[in-house]
């Protein structure tokens, strides 16, 4: 074996043996590099006659290409070797089951929402649905609420810079009444719709925020009576709150919508608020100048409409005790009627 061939093993075996890149470099440093052993032969050329350095250095130069081609092969094993061991370590099991979001939960307003709609469908009302922002005619004017009457500033609301076809301001509807006005214009009595929905008013505390909820119901006919609206507002309350043996009082109050008008109070018989009178709701007779406002004859069409809100039946039933708790969306608050 020649001197060169001898040179070529060596290069192969000292790669192949070099069991990292930075082991590799060095053996490649002791063929190839300045003070390398091919390095030193091409040195030696100079001293050898222009025939013989002929000769002499193609076969240096077919060994040096040997020796880089050993390299290269041997450089390329370690990447390869490197990646493998790179992705078996980072290996994924594309056939586990993804990440789920989590199903989350209807909100309690939303359950109370749903759970009054189903009772009243159960006795024949419909459930109406209409824009929250609304005309000054429909949110006050029809309900008999004129323009500059004292009683529109228990509802401030908020005002949009947009005018209707008077020239008056939209605004955020403070009540669902606009619903109810809406639905009476496009039935004909008998009617019994209730209408849930957010409402708008300049209100912050404890006990009030500037978007809630209500449900409004409205039963007119040719002998709807005030009797009427004790019977389904007790059947009402007793479902909603599971308590057949609850206590109801009207006590007089003034909307400018009904007359006679009323507040209604409510007593639980069992729980950790028995025995004590809760403000739960208002109602009344709907006023004469309301049923002419829907183009109807109030010496024909009486009834009865009622409103209540949404927050207050959900934090009596469950025994929450602050209303902005709805608000905050802290999942700890929530999950607890998931
Ligand atoms: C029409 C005519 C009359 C709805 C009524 C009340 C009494 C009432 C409040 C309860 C708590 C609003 O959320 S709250 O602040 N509502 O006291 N609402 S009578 O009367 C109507 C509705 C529609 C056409």
């Amino acid at each position: 074996m020649s001197e060169l061939d001898r040179l070529v093993s060596e290069a192969r075996i000292a790669f192949e043996g070099a069991p990292d890149s930075p082991s590799l470099e060095d053996a490649k440093a002791r063929f190839l590099g300045k003070a390398g052993a091919l390095t030193e032969l091409l040195k030696g050329l100079g001293a050898l006659d222009p025939e013989e350095k002929r000769t002499r250095g193609a076969e240096i130069n077919r060994a040096k290409s040997l020796i880089e081609e050993c390299l290269s092969n041997r450089r390329d094993a370690l990447a390869q070797a490197q990646l493998n061991a790179k992705l078996a370590s980072e290996s994924i099991d594309v056939t586990l089951p993804g990440r789920s979001l989590g199903a989350g939960s209807i909100h309690p307003v939303i359950q109370t929402w749903r759970r009054i709609e189903e009772i009243f469908s159960s006795i024949g009302f419909e459930v109406a649905d209409g824009p929250e922002v609304e005309t000054d005619w429909m949110n006050f004017t029809a309900l008999n609420n004129p323009e500059n009457h004292p009683a529109r500033s228990m509802q401030d609301t908020f005002y949009l810079e947009k005018t209707d076809s008077t020239g008056l301001p939209l605004l955020l509807r403070t009540h669902t009444s606009p619903m109810q006005v809406r639905y009476a214009k496009t039935h004909a009595p008998p009617i019994k719709v209730i209408a849930p929905g957010r409402t708008y008013r300049v209100d912050s505390d404890a006990t009030h925020s500037p978007m809630f909820h209500q449900v409004e119901g409205l039963w007119l006919g040719e002998d709807v009576s005030f009797a009427d609206l004790k019977g389904v507002y007790h059947d009402f309350l007793s479902r909603f709150f599971e308590d057949d043996q609850l206590d109801l009082r009207f006590r007089p109050s003034f909307f400018p919508f009904t007359e006679p008008s009323a507040e209604i109070d409510m007593r639980f018989s069992s729980g950790p608020l028995k025995g004590r009178w809760l403000e739960i709701s208002g109602a009344g007779q709907v006023h004469p100048t309301v049923i002419r406002n829907f183009g109807f004859d109030p010496e024909k069409v009486i009834g009865f409409a009622f409103g209540s809100g949404l927050e207050r039946l959900t934090m009596l039933r469950y025994g929450i005790g602050d209303l902005r708790l709805f608000f905050e969306n802290d999942l700890r608050f929530l999950r607890q009627f998931a």
